[in-house]
């Protein structure tokens, strides 16, 4: 017969089996055992914003980790706060999405300091530190640019120019917006008749696209093409376009970036002519990153989203699949 394992001992054995799994076993059965991430969000500016946002706080509740999820609206300041909390309240990793580039190094070394992992997503840092963070996922943002302008150069070829180009910008010093106008720009010098003759940002957001896109239509009367560097800016620019009396899509050229369910409508609708794909639903694979960075194991410095692009035909086509 075997004798039976006194309670106080059985509990004390069971702590040490969920102890040796690791914080990163999800869905252990929930205590202290389960891992808490601190994320902390650029806003709610764009369609490609709250798909990621939805994205984010699904995947944490799908791998069983407990999600403090701050909003910083737009605003650098705010998500600086957001980290240093986080440190305070000793969380077990911190991801975030960085509205600017520069700036962090400060904060950052905190965190490291604190012996907390951090993990970037979806925008960039340019801290020349590499040890201040694990790894950073999301797009290319400079192939994204590429592609755009690729696209313009064949749609022109063979034509004589000037082919006058407005161009609005994400936010400033925000990683899509520099990388974007990088890209395109490289693409786009392939011939000297396209000309950017105006360039000035929309923040990512449609009621900042569509005063800029007005503006610009005040200012110039033979624009060709615009350049936007998301979805949104080029929807508030389709409602200046038609305010004006002019066919988006067909009097002034579109080129944009994301591929969120409106903007692939209008792409539909040939109010658009082109979009470089960017995909936001990057949660499920940050938690992947977040468990293997809090058990120490290795994981590669940069991940990489996949991305496509789409013109009228294929929007049409992927519409009817497309989650966000
Ligand atoms: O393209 C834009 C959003 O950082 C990739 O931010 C992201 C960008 C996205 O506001 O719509």
């Amino acid at each position: 017969m075997f004798k039976k394992v006194p309670a106080a001992l059985a509990a004390g054995l069971l702590t040490l089996v969920l102890t040796a799994c690791g914080g990163g076993d999800a869905g252990s059965g929930g205590g202290s055992d389960r891992i808490t991430l601190g994320f902390s969000q650029v806003g709610a500016e764009s369609g490609w914003r709250t798909a990621n946002t939805k994205s984010v706080q699904e995947a944490a509740k799908e791998a069983g980790i407990d999600l403090k999820f701050s909003d910083a609206q737009q605003k650098q300041e705010n998500q600086i706060k957001a980290i240093r909390s986080f440190i305070q309240q000793k969380v077990d990793a911190i991801a975030f999405s960085p509205v600017v580039e520069s700036g962090w190094d400060t904060v950052l070394k905190e965190v490291k300091d604190a012996g907390i992992p951090v993990i970037l997503t979806d925008r960039a840092v340019d801290s020349a530190d590499t040890s201040l963070y694990r790894t950073f996922i999301g797009s290319d943002f400079v192939i994204e640019g590429q592609k755009s302008g690729e696209w313009l150069v064949k749609e022109y070829e063979g034509e004589s120019g000037p082919v006058n180009i407005v161009e609005l910008q994400g936010t400033t010093g925000s990683a899509p917006a520099n990388d974007r106008k990088k890209g395109f720009g490289e693409a786009i010098a392939a011939d000297p008749k396209f000309k950017i003759i105006a360039s000035q940002t929309g923040d990512f957001t449609r009621a900042k696209g569509k005063e800029v896109m007005e503006a610009f239509l005040k200012a110039h009367k033979d624009i060709d093409v615009l350049f936007a560097h998301n979805d949104d800016m080029g929807l508030g620019a389709i409602e200046a376009i038609e305010g004006a009396g002019l066919k988006p899509g067909t009097d002034i050229k579109i080129i944009t970036i994301d591929a969120v369910r409106d903007g692939m409508q209008a792409l539909a609708d040939g109010k658009i002519n082109f979009i470089a794909e960017c995909s936001p639903l990057l949660g499920p694979q940050l938690m992947d990153l977040v468990k293997k960075a809090v058990k120490g194991e290795q994981i590669p410095q940069r991940v990489l989203t996949e991305e496509t692009t789409f013109t009228p035909e294929q929007a049409k086509t992927a519409l009817p699949d497309r989650k966000y």
